[in-house]
């Protein structure tokens, strides 16, 4: 008998590809679960990603899916949110994905405050091509690129979305997988950019490099260094150094791109009076 999930599922698609221990499909369990949770209409939704191990994700739900090119699943999406403004679009990245190639597009989708769901599976390494790092990459990380350890400081993702005009931002692990629906949830019934960074775990490319053991010893390390947003508000920097603040980071509210943009070609055509 299906269970309640798996009709968001392409089962025929399994066994998937990713290496035994990989966080992705705790992050597809907490998406269609997400979905099923919104009651989600698969005919009226779109899942977009680009390029990467945890973009394949879009290819194991049955729904109206794409799978684009590295950098560029944003540009996809807003081009179907702008045709079809009444679709709900998901877009999944990875790290390297959404802030290295991608990082303009996604200022932009922020700036914009377009409707779209930008789920980020942060495995703080390029996976797929066997572990380059990324903007996500933590100080002091081994990576195929940086043998003796990165000296680049990480971007905070959520931040750099918010400042540039996200209106929902989250951050979640695959440790806290319940909290992980619960914001994807929120992200989804939010009017205009949300964006959830989920840090997730890549045992083979990163953390048998960064010696951090093995997939159960990496999600505990997600246990050990997130901090709720309430518990954060009574830490110092110094505190927090080195730690990561899960939860619902920032919720607000503007005009939201699609919205605007019809209200504009409504003038444009002489239908309304609106300056
Ligand atoms: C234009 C372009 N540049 C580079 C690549 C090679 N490439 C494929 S996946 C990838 C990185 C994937 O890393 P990330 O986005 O973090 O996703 P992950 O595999 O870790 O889920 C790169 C550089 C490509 N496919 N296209």
């Amino acid at each position: 008998m299906q269970n309640s999930v798996e009709k968001y599922l392409r089962t025929e698609k399994l066994p998937h590809i990713w290496c035994a221990g990989c966080g992705n499909g705790i992050v597809l369990g907490a998406m269609v679960r997400a979905f099923e949770k919104m009651g989600c209409n698969q005919n009226n939704t779109v899942i977009v990603s680009g390029i990467g191990c945890s973009s394949r994700a879009a290819g194991y739900m049955d729904f109206n899916t794409l799978h684009t090119t590295h950098g560029r699943a944003l540009a996809f999406a807003t081009g179907i949110k702008m045709a079809k403004p009444g679709i709900d679009v998901f877009v999944i990245m990875g790290d390297g994905d959404a802030a290295s190639i991608g990082g303009n597009h996604l200022i932009h989708a922020a700036r914009r405050n377009i409707d779209l769901t930008a789920i980020i599976f942060n495995n703080q390494i390029y996976g797929m091509t066997g572990g380059q790092y990324s903007p996500l990459t933590p100080p002091g990380s081994i990576a195929t690129t940086a043998p003796y350890h990165t000296i680049e400081r990480n971007f905070d993702l959520p931040e750099l979305a918010r400042v540039a005009g996200a209106t929902y931002v989250a951050r979640g692990t695959t440790y806290h997988a319940a909290m992980l629906t619960n914001l994807i949830t929120a992200g989804a019934a939010h009017k205009g950019f949300s964006l959830i960074e989920v840090v997730t775990a890549c045992p083979v490319s990163f953390g048998r490099r960064n010696k951090m053991g093995g997939a159960y010893d990496m999600l505990m390390w997600q246990k050990k260094q997130a901090v709720s947003v309430e518990k954060a508000k009574s830490m110092t920097p110094e505190e927090l150094q080195g730690k990561f603040v899960i939860g619902e980071l920032y919720k607000g509210a503007a005009p939201e791109y699609t919205e605007v943009y019809d209200r504009l070609i409504e003038k444009a055509q002489g239908k309304s009076e609106e300056e």
